[in-house]
């Protein structure tokens, strides 16, 4: 039921196949071969992602949305009246309607996602469902500057950045990304944003290697897709999955093994690998609630409040600008 981020769609098909060609050459090319996680999300991975937030091991999405059930009523009086909701990276609608419940004064929702057909589709979903409801999507990636739509002047806005998508960025990274939200909300803006906890290394570890192996397939159909759209010849049966927790570095690592040395072909490079040797394909960031309060201030934003569950897994900030 979660938001699988998608890669990005407007530019020309022959353009994306490009830009990640170019990104496959280069990362693999690294002393520490690494791609980047955004290319997981094909169709088969936005799938695998999907079956992913219903597996026992991963709690976040299911934690996530009881915290927005629970304490949807304080997070909607924490926001203005009338305000317009923009979205950060909208993909389903699925926690979106949660927080709608409780917020009965809403001037217009704004999803912005680079995927147009996904979100003009979720969007059509939307306003079936709440012909009431003002949508006004926005194609654009939202880690580049741009305006939100002109007939939302005058209207007090909030963003929704939930799913700890922050995560998956450096911490400089992710405080840039906060402090763009802040440009493009403009002054007097509020924020709610979804964030993943730091704790026990078994929890984390298991969350991203879970029993069925279904985040093993997720990570694995990288290769599938580099095989398919990009000539690769990845031997699916030498690369294994493997999930690390750092606490120095408060991130989940995911990689992926090679077996044995081996010398893979895609297109027309060779890449040659080690026994053991690894790709290095996802980060996922962990935050406390005072590390992650710090990030946003140095982004610039006044902290308010943080809505946990029981167990503290996972929290909700509030913040204003
Ligand atoms: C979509 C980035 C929040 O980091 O938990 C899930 C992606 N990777 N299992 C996460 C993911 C492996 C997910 N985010």
């Amino acid at each position: 039921p979660d938001a699988a981020p998608v890669a990005l769609d407007t530019a020309a098909p022959e353009t994306a196949a490009l830009a990640f060609l170019d990104d496959v050459r280069a990362g693999l090319s690294r002393p520490q071969k690494a791609l980047s996680p955004k290319y997981f999300y094909d169709a088969a991975g936005s799938d695998l992602f999907e079956a992913i937030t219903r597996l026992p091991e991963y709690y976040p999405t299911r934690t996530e949305i009881g915290i927005l059930d629970r304490s949807g009523p304080e997070i909607a009086a924490l926001l203005p009246a009338h305000a317009a909701l923009v979205e950060f990276g909208s993909g389903s609608t699925v926690k979106l309607r949660r927080l709608l419940e409780h917020l009965d004064t809403l001037a217009a929702y704004v999803p912005v996602d680079v995927s147009g057909t996904f979100l003009k589709s979720q969007a059509e979903a939307l306003k079936a469902d709440l012909p009431q409801l003002r949508v006004e999507p926005v194609v654009a990636d939202f880690t580049r500057d741009f305006d939100l739509p002109q007939s939302l002047d005058g209207l007090p806005r909030a963003g929704f950045f939930p799913g700890s998508t922050i995560g998956n960025f450096e911490p400089a990274e992710a405080e840039g990304l906060l402090r763009r939200f802040g440009r493009i909300l403009g002054e007097g803006a509020h924020m709610i944003v979804g964030v993943d906890l730091v704790k026990d290394t078994a929890t984390l570890e298991r969350a991203y290697d879970d029993a069925a192996g279904v985040t093993a397939a997720f990570n694995l159909n990288l290769l599938t897709r580099i095989n398919r759209e990009l000539a690769g010849r990845f031997d699916l049966d030498a690369f294994t999955h493997r999930a690390v927790f750092d606490p120095s570095a408060s991130r989940i690592e995911m990689h992926l093994v090679s077996r044995n040395a081996q010398d893979v072909r895609v297109g027309s490079d060779t890449f040659a690998f080690a026994e053991g040797e690894t790709i290095h394909t996802e980060s996922s960031y962990k935050y406390t609630v005072a590390t992650f309060q710090a990030l946003a201030e140095r982004a610039g934003w006044t902290w308010l409040k943080v809505w946990t569950d029981p167990q503290g897994l996972f929290s909700v900030h509030a913040l204003r600008l």
